[in-house]
C-alpha cells in the first residue's frame, strides 16, 4: 500500500503515577524505534502523544495522597514528560487532555455524534453512595471476587486472579474510598450503539487487517465473536469534560471516550501552533494518504480497534488506523507489574541509580520486548545483556577500531587498500543489512531486527579478532590500515543501524567518528567515512554494571515484596470447633533457653537446650531457616509442648515440641511469655 506520511500515536499514560518499564517496553520503545526509522528514511511522520489526565485512577490518586487532582494531574504529567524525554521518547508533541483545545475538541466531537443521532441515551441502575450523594464508577467499587473469593476486588477487574468484572457481579459490594454500603440508583447516559458497527467492524478487521498481528486480531475476533454491545460514553463524576448537553449537569464523557480524541486534539495544537512544518490537523486525520499507527498495550485494544474505530466511523470524516501493533505485558522478575503493589522499575528512578544509562534499557527492553506473549525483565538479565554484548560486543569493537586507528594512523582514516576474500566475505555478511532492517522494521518485528544491528557489531568485533590487526601493524601497514578502514566504515555502519534503538550511543559514536548526520541509505556500504578523514576523541560507548548494582536492586525488590505481603496478610481461618477437653490434654510449659544452635547437617533443624524446671531438655525445631542467628534466643522463656513422646531427628532426641507463630512472611517466630515465670509453669 502506498501513503504520503504516517501518524504515529502512542498510548497516553494516565497521571496518576510515574512511568515505569513496562510502559517504555510496551508502548514507548517500539513507537520510538518506528518514528525514528520513519524520520532516518527521510519519510513524512509525527509521533503524537499526551498524558490521559482524566477518569477514576487520577481521583483515586488525589484521595490517597490528600491533594486535588489538579495537583496530581500536574504532578505526574510534569514527571511522565520528563522521563520520556531522558529516555530519548522523541513526540512531535506530548500535550494533556486537560488542555482547553482538547476540551473544545471532545466537547465538539460529542456534541456532532449527538446531533447526528449517533447515540442512544438508556437509563440503567448503578451503584450509589446515599451519604456522599454519587454514583460510583467501577473502579470505587470493591468487593469479594465471585471467582478466586478474595478481598478487595475492583468492580471492573479483580487484581489477584485478572478477571474482568462487572460491578454487579462483586459479592458485598461497598464504596472503595469511605467503605459504605451502596444502594442502587437509576441514572441515565448516552450509550454508542457498537452492535450497529458489528457487521462493519467484522469486514474492515477480520477480513481487510489479517495482517494484524495474532494476538490482536485474535482479540478483536473474540470480542467480535461475542457480539458487540451499546456501550456508555458518559459518566456521573465530577471530574473530566462536561458533557455538552442540557440537562447533563453532573456527567461528563467517559474518559476513553476523551482519551482517543486527544491524539487528534493533540495533532491539532501542534499543527496549529507551527503550520509551516507541520501543515493542517487535517490532513494528518482525514486525508486517506495518511497511514494511523497505533502504539498501545494489550489492554487498550479492544479501545483502539473497536471502540475509536467506531467513533471515528460514526463521524464518517476520518481515516482509520492502518495497523494497531500491541504488545504482550512485561513482568518484573516473574512478577506482574503494579503500580498500587509499587512492583516496577521506576524511569525516574532508574535514572538515579544509572545515570546516563538510557540506551542500556531501551536495549533490554527491545530485546527482550513482549511482542508475541508476556515477557519477563530481570536485573540479572539486565546486567548481563549490558556487560555481555553491549560492552563486550558493540562496546568492544568500537573501543578497538578507534584506538589501534589512533594508534597507528594519528586518528586519521586509513586508506582502504587491495581486499581479501576474507574482506569481501565479511563485506558480505553485511551489504544486506539495510533491507533486512526494512525487513523487520516496516513489519513491526523491533526485536529482531535490533538483533540484526548487534549481529553487524558481532561482524565487525570477529572481523578484528580474526585478522588480528595488532600484530600485523609492525610489519605490513599497508594492510592493516586497509583492516581498519574496513573496521571504521563497519562502525560507522553500526551509529546508523543503531539510531532508531539506542539513539543516545548514535551520537556519541558519530562523535567519537566524527562523521555528519545519519543517512540511512548509506546503510550497507563500505566508504562512509572518506579516507584521511579525522576522528574525534574515543571514549567508551558503554560500561561494565559491577554485581553490587545489581544486588542494590534486587535489594529493593525483596523490601517491597515484603511490604506488600504483609499488607495482603490475612489471618487464617479459624479452624474446625474443638473442646476444653481436647485441649486439657496437651501439656504446655514455660522454659527458658540455655543453648540453642544449628543441628549439623540439616538447614531447618535448631536444637535447643531448655531448662525446664524440672532438669533440663532438649528440644528439636524446624525454625533455622526463620532464625540466622539461633544465639539470639538464649535466655528467652519460650512455649513448649512437653508431653509429647520422644522422637529421633538427625540421631538426636527431640523431647518436646517449641511452639512458634507464622508470620506474614512465612517467618516463624518463637513465643515467649511478657513477664518472668518459674521455668515448668503450666499453660492453660
Ligand atoms: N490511559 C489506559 C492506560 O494507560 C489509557 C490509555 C489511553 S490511550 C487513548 O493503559
Ligand atoms: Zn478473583
Amino acid at each position: 500500500m502506498s501513503y504520503k506520511r504516517t501518524l504515529i500515536t502512542s498510548a497516553l499514560p494516565y497521571a496518576n503515577g510515574p512511568v515505569h518499564i513496562g510502559h517504555l517496553a510496551g508502548v514507548y520503545i517500539p513507537a520510538d524505534i518506528y518514528t525514528r526509522y520513519l524520520r532516518l528514511k527521510g519519510e513524512k511522520v509525527i509521533h503524537v502523544g499526551g498524558s490521559d489526565e482524566h477518569g477514576v485512577p487520577v481521583t483515586i490518586r488525589a484521595r490517597k495522597e490528600g491533594i486535588t487532582v489538579q495537583q496530581v494531574v500536574d504532578r505526574y504529567h510534569n514527571l511522565i514528560k520528563d522521563s520520556f524525554e531522558k529516555f530519548g521518547i522523541s513526540f512531535d508533541i506530548y500535550s494533556r487532555t486537560t488542555s482547553s483545545i482538547h476540551h473544545k475538541f471532545a466537547s465538539d466531537f460529542f456534541r456532532h455524534l449527538y446531533d447526528n443521532n449517533k447515540f442512544i441515551e438508556q437509563t440503567t441502575e448503578q451503584f450509589y453512595d446515599e451519604e456522599t450523594n454519587e454514583f460510583l464508577t467501577d473502579r470505587n467499587i470493591r468487593g469479594e471476587c465471585p471467582y478466586c473469593h478474595s478481598q478487595g476486588a475492583y468492580g471492573d477487574q479483580c487484581e489477584k486472579c485478572g478477571r474482568t468484572l462487572s460491578p454487579d457481579e462483586l459479592i458485598n459490594p461497598y464504596n472503595a474510598i469511605n467503605g459504605n454500603s451502596l444502594t442502587k440508583k437509576s441514572t441515565s447516559h448516552w450509550y454508542l450503539p457498537l452492535d450497529q458497527y458489528q457487521e462493519w467492524l467484522q469486514k474492515w478487521i477480520l477480513e481487510e487487517h489479517k495482517e494484524w498481528r495474532p494476538n490482536v486480531y485474535g482479540q478483536c475476533k473474540s470480542w467480535l465473536d461475542g457480539g458487540l454491545k451499546p456501550r456508555a460514553v458518559t459518566r456521573d463524576l465530577d471530574w473530566g469534560i462536561p458533557v455538552p448537553v442540557e440537562g447533563a449537569e453532573g456527567k461528563v464523557l467517559y474518559v476513553w471516550f476523551d482519551a482517543p480524541i486527544g491524539y487528534i486534539s493533540n495533532t491539532k495544537e501542534l499543527c496549529d501552533a507551527q503550520p509551516e512544518k507541520y501543515g493542517k490537523w487535517e490532513t494528518w486525520w482525514k486525508d486517506p494518504d495518511t497511514r494511523l499507527i497505533h502504539f498501545i498495550g494489550k489492554d487498550n485494544i479492544v479501545f483502539h480497534c473497536i471502540v475509536f474505530p467506531s467513533m471515528l466511523k460514526a463521524d464518517g470524516s476520518y481515516i482509520l488506523p492502518d495497523n494497531v501493533p500491541s504488545n504482550e505485558f512485561l513482568n518484573l522478575e516473574g512478577d506482574k507489574i503494579s503500580t498500587s503493589r509499587n512492583w516496577a522499575v521506576w524511569l525516574n528512578e532508574y535514572l538515579e541509580d544509572f545515570p546516563g544509562k538510557q540506551d542500556v534499557l531501551r536495549y533490554v527492553l527491545t530485546a527482550n520486548a513482549p511482542e508475541t506473549k508476556d515477557n519477563d525483565f530481570t536485573w540479572s538479565d539486565f546486567q548481563a545483556r549490558n556487560n555481555n554484548e553491549l560492552v563486550a560486543i558493540y562496546g568492544n569493537f568500537i573501543n578497538r577500531a578507534l584506538v589501534l586507528t589512533n594508534k597507528y594512523f594519528n586518528g586519521q582514516v586509513p586508506a582502504q587498500g587491495t581486499l581479501t576474500d576474507y574482506d569481501k566475505q565479511t563485506i558480505e555478511e553485511f551489504v544486506n543489512i539495510k533491507t533486512q532492517l526494512e525487513d523487520l522494521l516496516n513489519n513491526f518485528h523491533f526485536r529482531d531486527a535490533q538483533k540484526e544491528a548487534m549481529n553487524l557489531a558481532r561482524i565487525g568485533n570477529k572481523y578484528l579478532a580474526e585478522t588480528e590487526p595488532w600484530k600485523l601493524a609492525k610489519t605490513d601497514l599497508q594492510r592493516t590500515g586497509t583492516i581498519l578502514n574496513l573496521s571504521l566504515q563497519i562502525a560507522a555502519n553500526l551509529s546508523i543501524a543503531f539510531e532508531p534503538f539506542l539513539p543516545f550511543s548514535s551520537a556519541k559514536l558519530r562523535k567519537m567518528l566524527l562523521m555528519d548526520d545519519v543517512k540511512w541509505d548509506r546503510l550497507g556500504a563500505i566508504d562512509i567515512l572518506p579516507q584521511e578523514h579525522t576522528l574525534g576523541t574515543a571514549e567508551l560507548l558503554f560500561e561494565k554494571i559491577e554485581d553490587a548494582a545489581i544486588q542494590a536492586q534486587l535489594d529493593r525488590l525483596a523490601r517491597i515484596k515484603k511490604e506488600n505481603q504483609l499488607a495482603a496478610w490475612q489471618a487464617p481461618e479459624i479452624k474446625k470447633p474443638t473442646t476444653i477437653d481436647e485441649f486439657d490434654k496437651m501439656d504446655i510449659r514455660v522454659g527458658t533457653v540455655l543453648e540453642c544452635q544449628k543441628v549439623k547437617k540439616s538447614d531447618k533443624l535448631l536444637q535447643f537446650k531448655i531448662d525446664d524446671g524440672m532438669g533440663g531438655r532438649t528440644i528439636l525445631s524446624g525454625i533455622a531457616q526463620s532464625y540466622p542467628n539461633p544465639e539470639e534466643l538464649v535466655g528467652k522463656q519460650i512455649l513448649f509442648i512437653a508431653n509429647f513422646p520422644p522422637r529421633k531427628m538427625m540421631g538426636i532426641e527431640s523431647q518436646g515440641m517449641i511452639l512458634s507463630a507464622v508470620n506474614a512472611d512465612n517467618k516463624l517466630v518463637v513465643t515467649t511469655v511478657s513477664n518472668k515465670v518459674q521455668n515448668g509453669a503450666q499453660v492453660g
